[in-house]
């Protein structure tokens, strides 16, 4: 049997705590994978158990058409498993209403981001998703394509204001450093070229607020559908599994209305950049590096590489002594504290997190994640023996012969096979920008 709004559930499972079928959507989500669903989306649905009301979710997969073939034969239902050393926890989520796949009804996306009921319309299209060149500008020739969220929210925000509708809040939940001034700086641009006539609209009716992300999210397994399988008495093709922190801190600028999230454990806040520096720097750092080494030790996953102890020095040490001293901490933000959280999160061993899975489009990651450390030290004149680890394991991956996922693929296996590599990488007019520069 496949889950479904009418399929009977063991008492045991939480399950919406609202009349799904009376609330209109308030988002339009673009990029509904594992991630959004086990984060945004379950803040989304206590906020309406807590009595908000109309934030139901219209997910839009912009390629592939899997989640819609996971999500809508089941109504939008979906269960999100916690797992954790002491156990497995699993509640059934009801905000997401339907998924639409853009490239197969491009004009019910638009349709939905002009509708008078959505207020914000949010994205977890990764690194990769935003079509930036290596200078931080948008990739204008891509970003016509097919596949360009700037394209639906474009001609969607072209809609609402031919409909004398208000804007909309454009929400990153991608991890880029500045993903709310990335965004706005991005869809501009597109503007500029494409809609120049909605430019000074978007400008005074719509916001990009900054956004801290923050839950590990392994790729669903076939051996994890079929322990929710066991548990609920019905197949959910859409299950996903995490762990049980969660964190959202998000820059308090909405262009309009907004779900209550910080009722139900998000962080509304004037200024996100050390939360989300700190998240960057020490969380993904830690991870791109543990992923590179413990690939070429052999390892699968993340629990295992953190327990080598050959391996755990090394993380260690880029979270305290080369990631922490970059981050001017915000008040209440205990750094120390927060690298010990992470260690015990990297070492649960109930979340088989895939180390191939954080390496994969490592040239849309590193610079946030390592080189502004780097470079930070740098004009120190200090040395971070972890990181530059880190940096020759990519290499070492780079030429292993191991299949690269990266939208550079080619050109860094080619650059990579230089002996000159550093310099090919990161040097002047190399493939990665940043301002670290190799000694
Ligand atoms: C990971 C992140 O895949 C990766 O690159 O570092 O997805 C990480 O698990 C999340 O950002 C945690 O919040």
């Amino acid at each position: 049997m496949r889950l479904a709004s009418q399929t009977p559930l063991p008492a045991s499972i939480q399950t919406p705590g609202y009349d799904r079928a009376a609330q209109a959507a308030g988002i339009v989500h673009i990029g509904i994978g594992a991630f959004h669903r086990a984060h945004q989306a379950v803040y989304t649905d206590d906020a309406m158990a807590a009595g908000d009301r109309d934030w139901g979710i219209v997910g839009v997969s912009l390629r592939s058409a899997d989640v819609a073939a996971q999500l809508n034969p089941q109504d939008g239902l979906y269960t999100v498993s916690t797992r954790s050393a002491a156990g497995s926890e699993l509640r059934l989520i009801g905000a997401v209403q339907h998924v639409l796949v853009a490239s197969e009804t491009p004009q019910a996306v638009v349709d939905a981001i002009a509708a008078p009921t959505t207020h914000i319309v949010s994205f977890t299209v990764t690194e990769k998703g935003y079509l930036r060149r290596a200078d931080g500008s948008l990739d204008l020739a891509a970003a016509v394509g097919a596949a360009s969220l700037y394209h639906f929210a474009a001609a969607g925000l072209a809609a609402r204001k031919a409909g004398g509708l208000g804007g909309l809040t454009l929400l990153s939940c991608d991890n880029l450093a500045g993903n709310g001034a990335v965004l706005r700086r991005l869809m501009r641009e597109y503007l500029a070229a494409h809609h120049s006539d909605l430019s000074a609209w978007f400008d005074s009716e719509c916001r990009c607020p900054a956004t801290m992300i923050d839950r590990i999210v392994p790729a669903t397994t076939d051996a994890d559908r079929g322990a929710v399988e066991a548990t609920l008495g019905a197949r959910d093709e859409g299950a996903v599994v995490t762990e049980a922190f969660s964190q959202w801190v998000i820059e308090d600028d909405f262009a309009g209305p907004r779900p209550r999230w910080e009722k139900v454990g998000a962080e509304l806040v004037a200024d996100v950049a050390r939360y989300e520096t700190a998240k960057l720097r020490m969380l993904n750092g830690a991870h791109s590096a543990l992923a590179y080494i413990g690939l070429g030790k052999g390892h699968e996953f993340v629990h295992q590489a953190i327990a080598d102890p050959e391996i755990r020095p090394v993380i260690e040490r880029l979270m305290r002594k080369e990631a922490a001293p970059t981050i001017d901490a915000a008040p209440g933000q205990d750094l120390a504290a927060y690298a010990d959280a992470l260690l015990d999160r990297f070492a649960n061993p109930a979340l088989n997190h895939r180390l191939i899975q954080i390496a994969m489009d490592g040239s849309q990651k590193i610079p946030q994640r390592w080189l502004e450390t780097l470079a930070w030290h740098r004009v120190r004149g200090q040395r971070c023996r972890s990181l530059e680890t880190a940096i020759a394991a990519w290499i070492a991956f780079l030429r292993s012969g191991h299949p690269i996922d990266d939208p550079l693929a080619d050109k860094l296996r080619e650059a990579a096979a230089d002996p000159n590599a550093i310099e090919r990488l990161f040097g002047d007019g190399g493939l990665i920008a940043s301002d670290w520069r190799p000694a």
